[in-house]
């Protein structure tokens, strides 16, 4: 079947061709009937991405933590993330726009989510591990909306297998739409399905998904880069809106400053929107009609994108209220002359 523009999908038709001339369909299906799906080493990156990645967060655990100790027992019974690594090493950057995994987690969330974490994950030889649990943070509701509101990658840089300490999911659960209850959690921690996958592959699901954890039984250190992408109206969970900086936004293709929610509408102060901003039209963060961004844009941005004003919420600009109602009150006039033509 052709898959053509139409009107009613949005900027999913698009996405979709782009998925599928990257050989990612069946992970869509995949994302569908099970709640979580591997992609290969080779549909992420080449071997020097991959060892790209593998020298930047070591980098950020050596000078963070110090480097491991060559008996594989400098991480023993731990299980540590550690936070906002995303300004550490540039290479970070094109993970976060890596074809395939935004690709993803874009089918999931449509393509004007944003970046709401990207963090390291190491866990050592012991006991240590995830329980399974949702990612799904809305306790405010009894029942989980039918479609997830965030979505993750983790991106492998150790091999995965229940020894090792894998991820482990529940296949189906994310059509159950509730969080694990504690007898759940019992039950499912090691009934759960281990991934077992090699160094580069990345783990994709969306947060109705129940996941976990395995305990690692082998010496040395599992490695992974998490990344997670909210709905654009959420907050997100670290503050890349505030701490990314203009040379960042340059550098990258235009839908990097989306991600970074530099041009999202809110919160509005006293004046509004920002009209001016919200027609460049990166990540209205609004609505739909986000102009749909290729995966395999890698032109930087340039001038056409810069952080996000500090906006003075507080203030109401009286004057640049009379001259929107000045041009408004214009245009309406010029309608009714044209309509009398
Ligand atoms: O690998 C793990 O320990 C769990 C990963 C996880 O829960 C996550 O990435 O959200």
């Amino acid at each position: 079947m052709e898959v053509e523009d139409w009107q009613s999908m949005g900027p999913i038709a698009p996405l979709y061709r782009e998925l599928k001339s990257l050989d990612l369909l069946e992970n869509i299906a995949e994302l569908d009937a099970f709640g979580f799906t591997v992609v290969p080493p080779e549909k992420v990156g080449d071997a020097a991405f991959h060892e790209r990645m593998r020298a930047a967060l070591d980098g950020v655990i050596e000078w963070r933590f110090g480097a491991p100790q060559a008996n594989g027992s400098s991480w023993r019974d731990a299980n540590q993330i550690f936070r906002l690594i995303l300004w550490e090493d540039e290479a970070f950057e094109s993970l976060v726009l890596n074809p395939a995994g935004l690709g993803l987690v874009q089918y999931l969330l449509g393509p004007n989510c944003i970046l709401s974490l990207c963090d390291g994950w190491i866990k050592g030889p012991g006991e240590a591990r995830t329980p399974i649990h949702q990612d799904n943070w809305d306790f405010s509701r009894k029942a989980n909306a039918p479609e997830p509101n965030s979505a993750n990658f983790n991106y492998l840089l150790t091999d995965y297998s229940a020894d090792d300490g894998a991820i482990s999911f529940v296949p189906g659960s994310h059509k159950w739409r509730r969080p694990p209850t504690p007898a759940d959690i019992k039950y499912w921690d090691d009934r759960a399905h281990p991934i077992e996958a090699p160094a580069g592959s990345m783990v994709i699901w969306g947060d109705l998904t129940w996941h976990g954890s395995f305990p690692r039984r082998v010496t040395g250190e599992r490695l992974m880069i998490l990344g997670t992408f909210n709905r654009p109206f959420m907050q997100t969970q670290e503050p890349f809106r505030q701490t990314v900086t203009d040379a960042a936004l340059r550098r990258n293709p235009i839908r990097f400053a989306g991600l970074m929610d530099a041009y999202g509408a809110f919160p509005f102060g006293k004046d509004d929107i920002d009209a001016e901003r919200l027609a460049v039209n990166v990540n209205s963060g609004m609505t739909e009609t986000t102009k749909y961004r290729s995966l395999f844009d890698t032109e930087p941005a340039g001038d056409a994108v810069s952080r996000r004003p500090d906006y003075a919420y507080d203030e109401f600009d009286r004057d640049r209220w009379e001259a929107g109602k000045t041009a408004r009150l214009e245009r309406s006039e010029q309608r009714t002359k044209t309509a009398d033509v």
